[in-house]
């Protein structure tokens, strides 16, 4: 009999790869979305996989909705990825998010628990965590110092995954990953915010990029690459906690950079603070410039990933480099913008 995974958040970059992924090795795949007016299917169209999942209908704050859930479906793996997952936002939407990505965390652990002790359970955790880091680069065993509700809520969501590990015996896994990018990435998200941005402004001739922290620097994967790693946590033998990282950081600046030489200007920022600008060499045209209005309340100014202990256990490693990253996102909205379809 095929497997069964039980994946949540769908709708999602990281839902949409990990269906991807699990199809294409026999898995029997349940993806749930949260009912809105307008399904949003499209990042699994993108990558065909839209008519092999099976879609359950599924709010995660709703308890009832979970153990149900998991009642019909009953399955062998459980990828926990729905979430509030801006972490911008969350400092305008602290309560909702800690219920969304920490508590619910909880309903999912309790329900499991109470309906199906044998599934196993992976936990979306993330880099944000480490917030004002302790030690570069970061690892396992490197404390936690969170610096905005969301980071806050994946710690708790974090360690409870941990604690019904250690407390009832569950098959709980938390990946600690890194920022991980796509083509199917969401547009509030900075990387993409600057190709679809600049793809726009390439095609249209007009058009500004306004960016908050320039300087801030991220250890920036492929999507695709690190959801290989979700799965290859469940299918170890013993239930842990992984870092998923490329082990090389970069700043906004540089991803602005790279973006427009893709794009065949000749970019270079100039200026002070937050007067700072890109400019395009050879036309003099101005390509992006810092607004503090995106400057958040508190800042992950540097993070970088040590994935070694994922490389020896999982055999994991990251196969596209971000030159390759930023290009295959350019070259996304690009084919979009020039078959006359949205940047979602
Ligand atoms: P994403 O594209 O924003 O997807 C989030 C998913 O969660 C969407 O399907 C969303 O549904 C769903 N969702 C949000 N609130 C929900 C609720 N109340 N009930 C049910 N579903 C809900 O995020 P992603 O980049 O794929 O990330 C996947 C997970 O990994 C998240 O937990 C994120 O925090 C974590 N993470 C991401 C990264 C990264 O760099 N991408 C790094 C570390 C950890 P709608 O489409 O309806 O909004
Ligand atoms: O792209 P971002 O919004 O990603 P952030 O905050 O690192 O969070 C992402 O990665 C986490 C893993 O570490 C995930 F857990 C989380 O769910 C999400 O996927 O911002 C990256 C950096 C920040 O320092 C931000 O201040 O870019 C800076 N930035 C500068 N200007 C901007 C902008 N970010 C956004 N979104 N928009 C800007 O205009």
């Amino acid at each position: 009999m095929s497997p069964r995974a039980l994946v949540t958040g769908v709708t999602g970059q990281d839902g949409a790869y990990l269906c991807r992924h699990l199809l294409d090795r026999g898995y029997e795949v349940y993806g749930t979305y949260r009912r809105s007016a307008s399904r949003n299917l499209w990042r699994l169209e993108e990558l065909g996989a839209a008519d092999d999942v099976q879609l359950v209908s599924l709010e995660l704050l709703e308890l009832t909705n979970i153990l149900r859930t998991l009642e019909m479906v009953r399955p062998d793996e459980v990828y926990n990825l729905a979430a509030q997952s801006f972490v911008g936002l969350s400092f305008e939407q602290p309560i909702y998010t800690a219920d969304v990505n920490g508590t619910s965390t909880l309903r999912i652990l309790e329900s499991i628990r109470t309906v199906l002790p044998a599934c196993r359970f992976y936990q979306a955790s993330t880099s944000e965590m480490f917030g004002k880091v302790q030690e570069t680069p970061q690892r396992e065993t490197t404390p936690f110092h969170p610096r905005s509700p969301y980071g806050v809520a994946k710690v708790s969501a974090h360690w409870m995954t941990v604690n019904y590990r250690e407390a009832h015996g569950l098959f709980a896994c938390s990946g600690i990953l890194f920022n991980h990018e796509s083509p199917l990435r969401g547009t509030e998200f900075v990387t993409r915010k600057v190709t679809s941005t600049l793809a726009r402004m390439h095609a249209s001739g007009a058009g500004l990029l306004e960016l908050g922290n320039i300087d801030a620097m991220r250890d920036w994967g492929f999507a695709g690459d690190y959801v290989e790693a979700m799965h290859a946590m469940l299918r170890h033998d013993t239930a842990d906690d992984f870092v998923i990282a490329t082990g090389e950081a970069h700043s906004v600046g540089e991803v602005v950079v790279r973006a427009a030489v893709c794009l065949g200007w000749d970019p270079v920022w100039e200026g002070e603070g937050v007067k700072r600008r890109c400019l395009d060499r050879r036309t003099g045209r101005l390509l992006a410039q810092v607004n503090p209005a995106y400057y958040r309340p508190a800042e992950v100014d540097f993070i970088l990933g040590d994935a070694s202990k994922a490389r020896r256990a999982l055999g994991w490693a990251p196969r596209v480099s971000f030159e390759e990253l930023v290009e295959r996102m350019v070259r996304a909205d690009c084919d979009r913008l020039a078959a006359g379809r949205p940047l979602l």
